[in-house]
């Protein structure tokens, strides 16, 4: 048995170099936490970006990066802030994110980014082969690194490559627009196993693979020459065990335990028992709807008047990528329409929305998810949303509302919220309407459901049962060439 390496754009780790001294804080992201169970011990390493450009890292400290780096079992790939600017905000989330989330209009296909995206690619296949040996198994995340898979199994076809898409795979008639579609297509089949959060992108991927490459495709089987691969749906899970334990400790809190912002929460609630808070929690990201959301809001405060001063909307809207142009109109967008709709219903006691632009600690995203009486989670695109999944394991008491959109994967795991279409306001209102009145014995029997499902199928089953199936799939090959 070989080591396993993962591989994806950003490090598990974030470096923080202060007066020559180095130290490398572990992320506490999903997928860092989901690969607990696959990157632990000696037996594997994460190779990926660090964050911090060539430029940015002082020469004489390199060593020190690395040794800091390695003690978490991670190695970096060295980009400069061209490489970064044209794969990373270019190629990646100029091109890629858009395209896969349905946002055509938004999509710009420049060679330059196209060809930065190529080199970078080839940057951590290199990086991965300078340390694959015989029998190591190899798993590529996202589409930030498409084109890995081909680039490792055209030098080592011996050894086991998996790829796991963290975002929707959309359409033929959207994929179909992209200039590079071929060779998007043929790096991810240099794996064995691809995978997906759902059903439906792996059966998009292999429309694409049947109507673009004129590939043979049984059941989820694609036949490439003698390489077989197979594709399958994998629906990430989140640290169930963690949100809920987390939850539990807050509850216990004595007074002066408790955070400032959880006092706050509990004088508005002491204040008036029968207001609700309503959580919406993203990335500021087109695809996120948060606009369309607070469009909807403002419908639903015209068409049942009655709630005014009694529903609060607390919108936690975390910073990512300020660099793209669109995310900035974004923001501007949000931060208008926030303050139409708080000047236009505000009273001297109420202030309908809540805003915070910024990423919270954990304790406080805890704080936010065990006090919302409704969490209100309607992207217009989402590969899965690990938010509304936490929200559900925060709720120890089984009370609490999930409002989700259709278009989030993580909808067809979580059939008992109340499912919407985010663009239909009339819908949107209708359900807020039903969850804020909502008997508790119902919330409780929606929430027992979908606890015992998340509890069961957590982040670690989600990578051990991508692991087994990677290595099945690799034993299976074997069979077939050796007959
Ligand atoms: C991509 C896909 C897919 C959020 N705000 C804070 C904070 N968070 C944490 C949440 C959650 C994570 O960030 C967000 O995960 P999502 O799944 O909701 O969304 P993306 O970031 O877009 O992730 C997505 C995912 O990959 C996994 O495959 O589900 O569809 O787009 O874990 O808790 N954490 C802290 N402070 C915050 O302010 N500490």
């Amino acid at each position: 048995m070989g080591k396993t390496i993962i591989i994806s754009n950003r490090l598990p780790v974030q470096l923080q170099i202060s007066n020559g001294d180095i130290t490398a804080i572990p992320s506490v992201g999903g997928l860092a936490t989901g690969m607990k169970s696959v990157h632990s011990g000696g037996d594997s390493l994460w190779i990926g970006w660090s964050g911090l450009t060539e430029e940015e890292i002082p020469k004489e400290l390199e060593p020190k990066i690395d040794a800091a780096l390695a003690e978490h079992g991670s190695s970096k790939v060295k980009l400069t802030e061209k490489e970064v600017d044209g794969f990373y905000y270019g190629f990646s989330n100029r091109t890629i994110w858009p395209l896969f989330h349905y946002f055509l209009e938004y999509s710009e296909f420049q060679l330059d980014y196209w060809n930065t995206y190529k080199e970078v690619n080839q940057k951590f296949a290199d990086a991965i082969l300078a340390n694959t040996e015989d029998g190591d198994t190899i798993w590529v995340h996202d589409y930030q690194l498409m084109l890995v898979p081909q680039m490792v199994r055209k030098e080592r076809p011996d050894v086991s490559i998996g790829f796991f898409l963290h975002i929707p795979f959309p359409s033929f008639e959207i994929f179909r627009t992209l200039p590079w579609r071929e060779e998007l297509l043929e790096g991810v089949l240099g794996s064995d196993l691809i995978g997906f959060h759902t059903y439906d992108y792996e059966r998009h991927f292999l429309s694409s693979v049947r109507r673009l490459l004129g590939l043979e495709v049984s059941f989820n089987d694609i036949t490439m020459g003698d390489h077989v691969i197979k594709v399958d749906s994998f629906p990430m899970g989140i640290d169930y065990k963690k949100f809920s334990d987390a939850a539990k400790i807050h509850y216990n809190k004595s007074k002066n335990e408790q955070s400032e912002l959880q006092q706050r929460l509990n004088t508005h609630q002491e204040t008036d028992p029968d207001a609700k808070f309503i959580l919406s929690i993203d990335r500021l990201d087109y695809s996120k709807g948060i606009a369309k959301r607070l469009n909807a809001f403002e419908y639903f405060l015209n068409k049942y008047p009655q709630y005014k001063e009694k529903v609060r909307l607390i919108i936690l809207a975390v910073p990512s990528r300020s660099n793209v142009p669109q995310y900035q109109l974004l923001k501007r967008e949000i931060d208008e329409l926030v303050g139409r709709i708080n000047g236009e219903f505000s009273t001297v006691s109420w202030t309908p929305i809540w805003y915070f632009y910024r990423s919270m600690p954990f304790e406080n995203l805890i704080d936010l998810y065990t006090s919302s009486d409704i969490a209100w989670l309607t992207p217009l695109r989402d590969g899965m949303n690990l938010v509304a999944k936490e929200y559900i394991a925060t709720r120890t008491d089984q009370t609490g509302v999930l409002i989700l959109s259709e278009m989030a994967g993580s909808a067809n795991e979580m059939n008992e919220s109340l499912l919407v279409n985010p663009n239909n306001f009339e819908q949107t209102a209708d359900a807020l309407d039903e969850a804020i009145n909502m008997p508790v014995e119902e919330q409780k029997a929606r929430n027992s459901v979908l606890q015992k499902r998340l509890a069961r199928y957590n982040v670690e089953k989600w990578a051990n049962d991508f692991m087994t199936s990677l290595k099945s799939q690799k034993e299976r090959e074997a069979a077939n060439v050796s007959h």
